[in-house]
């Protein structure tokens, strides 16, 4: 029985452990709006807003860079950028 938890509970770290490194971005750009877009390292990407917070936005939309760079918006990872910005919060 006790067994029985404690199996559970390093199953449940691990999951949690994969779940974190799954949100890391690989690279954040800072856009000429003063929003970042974010590229996780399987290639998609998700908007942060100027406000620090997770943004909707279409894929295939073309944005600047504050370099003057352009990027295309490859999915629209909103809920992978909320976890992010909520990570950050937290410090994590
Ligand atoms: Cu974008």
């Amino acid at each position: 029985m006790l067994k029985k938890i404690v199996v559970a509970a390093g199953a449940m770290i691990a999951l949690s452990a994969f779940a974190a490194g799954h949100n890391q971005a690989e690279r954040s750009v800072e856009l000429k709006d003063g929003s970042t877009v974010h590229i996780f390292n399987d290639g998609k990407m998700g908007m942060e807003d100027q406000f620090g917070r997770a943004a909707y936005m279409e894929p295939g939309h073309t944005m600047e860079t504050r370099d003057g760079k352009k990027i295309t918006m490859n999915g629209n990872e909103v809920w992978r950028v909320d976890a992010l910005v909520n990570e950050n919060r937290l410090g994590g």
